[in-house]
């Protein structure tokens, strides 16, 4: 089928609090001048967000033969799902178990969705994003163009006087997986269901940031800007880096990412990479600056999805580098001021003494949910493929289920994540998640997360708190095509 999108009516978040917005499902075509990803919504914590989505794609073809569940299927068929975001799972909220489908009859008019969506008063600020999640073309769609960011504002990082005066940057990585007519197969072959086959950067096409590939970003000389980074594609990890073009002889360092969020929760501190991993799904906020040359040489760089030997690759196969953007730093000099200004790094300082580390850390306080300190039980999810079954705790997804994942509201669990084949993104809906991973002075650091990487025979450990929400949801693969084909499994949340 053609690529469909996204087409909105603007930004959010101006005046009222209750934020109605319309999107709606298209067919791309060539003389659309909407990018191919969806509107940023801006939103603040108790807003209520409204939604009209229209489908305006076509009927669903009539099958020949039943549908099997797991196999992908209804292509036309959509539904609206916010990544990240703590908020109810029913009902008209975020509810991915109900299906919006296309109009019966060509003659009749595209159906209208509602939707409302009611972020708590306490929910953090950062950065998340939206996408469809209809089993069976949650894929297709999503690498078709059906992605947008959401951010939410007014939290303590945004009151940091140096960060709110920091130009903020947005990032949305897609691979849309066209072939040569410019279309999606719904065969999945393009996908590589397949594991050996088809990793993303053997396959030619780019990785596209804001519907755009290699686009270019302007900086000034020692200007800090905030970049939000979503992982919006399916399934080719992202390794960025920032790598020299031309250059002054003056500047030998490699700048590097300045961490202060992770999947839109603040990390209390600043962790500086070389390298930043993200799998799809992930999200991570970070500033950056670059070195003030003493003569004004322009520098150039270039953002590099850098080249990723199998073992390490999300697939287990070779990922060839991948030039993704291009970063101009030219013009008069930021002069560096603790305010408004700061100097990067900060990790090595004081956190008491150093005013900025100080505010980052306050930030994470009023921002992300308490720690977990007391653990009530035990939850156990295992990954596996028996070809062509693709399951969770044995076994494929069933909307049915007859034995959901069942947690107690207000109570916390311990979960293992483990993998008997291949490497898959974990991702849960409703309630973020504490994981305890290395940072990169190979210290213990305790973030919270909402996707992670869970590697064939290297159990992860997590710590999960069920506030607010009680319902239905799912936990899933975020290698979108292998959830279509039932590498999902329900939740659920009780009183
Ligand atoms: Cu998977």
């Amino acid at each position: 089928m053609k690529l469909s999108t996204w087409a909105g009516s603007g930004e959010w978040g101006v005046g009222s609090r209750e934020l109605g917005f319309s999107i709606c499902t298209e067919l791309f075509q060539k003389s659309n001048i909407s990018p191919i990803v969806g509107p940023t919504l801006r939103v603040k914590p108790n807003d209520l967000i409204t939604i009209n989505l229209i489908n305006a794609l076509p009927p669903e073809p009539k099958p020949e033969q039943e549908i099997s569940m797991n196999k992908p299927h209804g292509f036309n068929t959509t539904n609206i799902h916010t990544h990240g975001l703590h908020v109810l799972s029913t009902g008209n909220s975020d509810n991915v178990l109900k299906e919006m489908p296309p109009k019966e009859k060509e003659i009749d008019p595209d159906p209208n969705y509602n939707i409302g969506v009611k972020l708590p008063l306490n929910h953090p600020s950062g950065t998340f994003w939206y996408h469809p999640h209809k089993h069976g073309s949650t894929a297709l769609q999503v690498s078709s163009g059906m992605v947008g960011a959401i951010i939410v504002e007014g939290g303590g990082l945004d009151e940091i006087p140096a960060i709110k005066n920091a130009k903020d940057q947005i990032f949305v990585f897609q691979q849309i997986t066209y072939d040569t007519k410019g279309e999606i197969d719904e065969s999945y072959n393009g996908f590589g269901t397949d594991l050996n086959q088809s990793a993303w950067s053997l396959s030619g096409r780019q990785t596209t940031i804001n519907g755009q590939i290699y686009p270019t970003l302007r900086i000034k000389p020692g200007e800090m800007q905030r970049w939000r980074f979503i992982h919006a594609g399916v399934r080719d990890a992202l390794n960025l880096s920032l790598r020299p073009v031309s250059i002054s002889k003056r500047i030998r360092t490699q700048p590097k990412f300045h961490e202060i969020a992770i999947d839109g929760i603040a990390l209390g501190t600043i962790d500086s990479w070389s390298t930043l991993e993200l799998e799809p799904g992930y999200r991570s906020d970070v500033l950056v600056q670059f070195p003030s040359p003493k003569n004004p040489l322009v520098q150039e760089y270039e953002l590099v999805d850098i080249a990723t030997p199998p073992k390490k690759s999300l697939l287990g196969v070779a990922e060839d580098e991948e030039i993704l953007a291009k970063v101009i730093v030219e013009g008069d000099a930021v002069p560096l001021n603790d305010d408004t200004n700061p100097e990067l790094p900060r990790k090595e300082k004081d956190k008491n003494k150093d005013k900025f580390l100080a505010k980052l850390f306050e930030a994470k306080q009023k921002d992300a949910p308490p720690d977990i300190t007391r653990i009530d039980g035990r939850q156990e999810v295992l990954f596996d493929i028996q070809f062509p079954k693709f399951m969770i705790n044995s076994t494929p997804f069933d909307i049915n289920d007859p034995n959901p994942i069942t947690l107690q509201l207000k109570k916390a669990d311990e979960w293992v994540l483990k993998s008997a084949s291949a490497n898959h993104p974990f991702h849960i809906h409703v309630n973020p998640f504490q994981y305890t991973r290395k940072d990169p002075n190979g210290n213990d650091e305790v973030i919270w997360r909402d996707t992670l990487l869970v590697r064939k025979g290297k159990d992860e450990i997590i710590k999960s708190r069920y506030d607010l929400f009680p319902g239905k949801f799912v936990l899933h693969c975020h290698i979108l095509d292998h959830e279509d084909q039932g590498m999902m499994k329900v939740v659920q949340i009780i009183e």
